[in-house]
């Protein structure tokens, strides 16, 4: 083996000994990291909003079993009646929604257990009855939940949150996109 071939060689028997131990060492630390119990994710501005602008998602785990999960949504505008409110949730790592609630400004929603993706047809059947509040206020959406109606073995939620006028459902505004998850959050702080 020529000398430069030798110190090449060398090279790349070190650095496999000087990667190894990191890597090793990362993967302990990658396995146990928790999913964070209040986030709060900002969503880009819209210039010609679609529809309602969302500003932020903060996800807020319960205190503690039987206590409530809180997802507050912010908009950039006031709330106007007919201004509507829609959140899939995920309760496993399938990304696919389990849970859809579907709301709208001065009227009533619902909260249905799905299977795939929903845009306003055929939901399975309703779900956490009464154990899902719903509140509008003027430049923001509150919906509060115990995360065992959503999942009696839930141990982190995501959600994608979207909103559309009632006189023009095809223009949506999402938070984070189309059928994408923000980042996970624990169900409870405790
Ligand atoms: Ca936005
Ligand atoms: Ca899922
Ligand atoms: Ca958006």
């Amino acid at each position: 083996m020529r000398k430069s071939q030798k110190a090449k060689a060398l090279g790349v028997a070190l650095s496999a000994v000087l990667v190894l131990p990191m890597a090793a060492s990362s993967l302990p630390a990658t396995a146990a990291v928790a999913p964070p119990t209040d986030h709060v994710w900002y969503d880009e501005p819209e210039t010609t909003p679609p529809a309602l602008d969302i500003v932020s998602v903060r996800r807020v785990a319960a205190a503690e079993p039987g206590r409530r999960m809180r997802v507050v949504i912010r908009f950039a505008e006031r709330i106007e009646a007919g201004d509507s409110l829609e959140v899939h949730f995920s309760t496993d790592r399938d990304p696919d929604p389990e849970v859809w609630y579907a709301g709208m400004a001065s009227s009533e929603y619902e909260v249905y257990d799905v299977d795939h993706w929903r845009d306003n047809d055929d939901p399975i059947g309703a779900m956490c009855s009464g154990r899902m509040r719903f509140a509008l206020g003027e430049q923001r959406g509150l919906v509060t939940f115990d995360p065992q109606c959503l999942d009696d073995r839930v141990r982190a939620v995501r959600v994608n949150v979207q909103t559309f006028f009632y006189s023009a459902p095809h223009g949506r505004e999402f938070a984070p996109a189309r059928r994408a998850w923000l980042p996970r959050t624990a169900a409870y702080a405790g």
